[in-house]
């Protein structure tokens, strides 16, 4: 049995189905782990979530997998074309799916929905310096499958999971500070005062994330990290990492299906 964790597919079902030939995945026996953002800004959303679910696949909740809840507990608006000012989402057919319930089952109602340990950590975008393991995971990834699994109006579900301020960091972080304090600007590049997550953090257990894609793979290049977002949706890549061989291992773009920001 072989594992691969595979990066940031956002809807890229071409690519994910390309990656998977290419590494040989054997459907039943080897193991498929994302690292969240399954879904969005690429053309077949719906596709991914039904692909890796299918498959026995395993993942982490991205900020687009957050979003996508929003939007179908009527937190958030749909953007649409048109709208100005702000590019829309590809989630229509996810959101009209007859299977979407049990697709959010899968991605919540699990054990380990937002950082998975083990042998290796994954999560979608980083660790906070002060964040600890396993505890912390432990108490968040509890704290969010209690509140899917609570029995409460949908709405109030997704609002208990998307304010937990540890949902939010755990799947946007990129710089922070010593104190794990984020700048203002998501989307800032080198903010002063700022540094990647990973420079804050103590050399730990190997950890494999994405959510980043501009980030030079050179500055993740450490024994302890695994990073494999390369920005598919992009039009670059789509990576996978096989954990027994580490070994990364990437397919490209069949195009570009949004332009990468900045
Ligand atoms: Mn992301």
């Amino acid at each position: 049995m072989r594992t691969l964790v595979v990066g940031d597919i956002q809807g890229c079902a071409d690519e994910l189905s390309d990656l998977l030939l290419a590494v040989g995945f054997v459907a039943g026996s080897d193991r498929l782990v994302s690292v969240g953002d399954l879904v969005n800004r690429g053309p077949k959303s719906l596709e991914v979530l039904r692909l890796v679910r299918d498959l026995g696949g395993e993942t982490v909740l991205g900020n687009h997998e957050l979003y996508l809840l929003s939007v179908v507990a009527g937190l958030s608006l749909p953007l649409v074309a048109g709208d100005s000012g702000r590019v829309e989402d590809t989630l229509d057919a996810a959101l009209a799916a007859e299977d979407l319930p049990e697709l959010l089952d899968w991605l919540l109602d699990r054990p380990e929905p937002v950082v998975r340990t083990g042998p290796w950590i994954t999560v979608h975008a980083g660790l906070p310096p002060a964040f600890r393991l396993p505890e912390d995971a432990d108490a968040v990834n509890q704290a969010v499958q209690a509140a899917w699994c609570s029995g409460r109006p949908l709405a109030e579900r997704v609002e208990l999971i998307r304010s937990d301020p540890r949902v939010r960091t755990l799947a946007r972080l990129r710089y922070c500070d010593a104190a794990g304090r984020m700048p203002a600007d998501d989307d800032a590049i080198d903010p002063p005062g700022f540094r990647p997550w990973f420079e804050l953090r103590e050399p730990g257990p190997l950890i494999a994330f994405g959510h980043w894609a501009r980030l030079d793979p050179e500055r993740a290049r450490r024994a302890d990290l695994r990073f494999l977002d390369t920005g598919c949706v992009y039009g670059r890549q789509l990576t996978g990492w096989l954990v027994e061989e580490d070994r990364l291992i990437s397919v490209p773009a069949r195009r570009t299906y949004w332009p990468l920001p900045r």
